[in-house]
């Protein structure tokens, strides 16, 4: 039951996973008016799956240590969009990550804590964000508003307000559990409750909104290592495997969804995904 063929797992993926944000048409968001202030253009206008435009090529970048030294920057630019994940920074680091950002994901940590200076840095400008906080598992809109894991929703008005141009939404939790699902539906273990990390929320988001990606050093290359980000001295082999987010299963599921050849994964951590826009079920 648990072991599907790469295209079946594909086509379970595009079928079970809507991108989806908080737009403010359910309370306590329209209560309060958020449909006023979340950007006009939705995020599903890059989800062809939903009539949108989508990007032809993508790059996913990880921010795992194991990408220094693999020289990979110059490919990494050549996708038509690129993603990136949390403070990962490119300045120092663009012969092996590259210098393009198109988008990042951000969980809430990095709107809530004033050490990420998530309002002045200059990597969160002219690009677009997407954030995500874990609400709870019910789906109860009036808790997770109430008691996020980290205050996203302040933040995030805030700053709607100031850059009203910015392309900047916040994922629907419905979603991230669905994603969740995907997960814990193709593992035999049982998984905790615990929302993906932002890595596989990226994956899949890229899925929707491109015809095709190359994901970095997601599933560790020939230079895996304990080195947790490539920008930080610290070691720590749960970044790569997991300790709060379901990561080793969500990286056996990525891993199987595989298109590309063994010889990129191991020598570039290069894993190729079609878009769920050129796969038909
Ligand atoms: O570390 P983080 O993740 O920002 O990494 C982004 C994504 O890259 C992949 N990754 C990272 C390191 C590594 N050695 N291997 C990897 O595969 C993962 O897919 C990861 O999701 C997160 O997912 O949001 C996370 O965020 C950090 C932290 O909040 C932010 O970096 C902001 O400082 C979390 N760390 C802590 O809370 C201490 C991390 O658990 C998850």
């Amino acid at each position: 039951k648990v072991a599907r063929s790469a295209d079946k797992l594909l086509c379970q993926m595009k079928n079970q996973s809507q991108l989806r944000t908080v737009d403010g048409s359910e309370k306590p968001f329209s209560s309060l008016g958020w449909a006023n202030f979340v950007p006009s253009k939705p995020l599903q206008s890059w989800d062809k799956r939903q009539g949108g435009k989508s990007f032809k090529t993508c790059a996913v970048v990880s921010s795992a240590g194991a990408i220094l030294h693999s020289g990979l920057g110059e490919e990494i630019d050549s996708h038509e969009a690129v993603l990136r994940f949390n403070a990962a920074p490119t300045e120092g680091y663009e012969q092996d990550v590259g210098t393009k950002t198109t988008i990042r994901i951000i969980n809430s940590q990095i709107l809530a804590n004033p050490k990420h200076e998530f309002n002045t840095s200059s990597i969160y400008k002219n690009i677009m964000l997407v954030a995500w906080d874990p609400a709870p598992y019910t789906l109860n809109l009036d808790k997770w508003f109430a008691s996020p894991d980290y205050d996203l929703f302040g933040p995030y008005v805030e700053h709607r307000k100031n850059h009203a141009d910015q392309l900047f939404y916040i994922l629907h939790p419905k979603y991230l559990w669905q994603l969740w699902e995907l997960i814990q539906s193709n593992t035999q273990e049982t998984i905790q409750p615990n929302p993906p990390s932002s890595g596989f929320i990226g994956i899949l988001t890229m899925m929707a909104m491109c015809d095709k990606l190359h994901v970095y050093e997601y599933i560790p290359s020939k230079r895996q290592t304990d080195l947790c980000h490539y920008h930080e001295n610290y070691y720590d082999a749960a970044c790569t495997l997991g300790a709060y987010h379901p990561l080793i299963y969500e990286k056996n599921l990525i891993r199987r969804m595989n298109v590309g050849s063994e010889r990129d994964l191991r020598q570039k951590g290069r894993v190729t995904l079609p878009g769920f826009s050129t796969i038909s079920c």
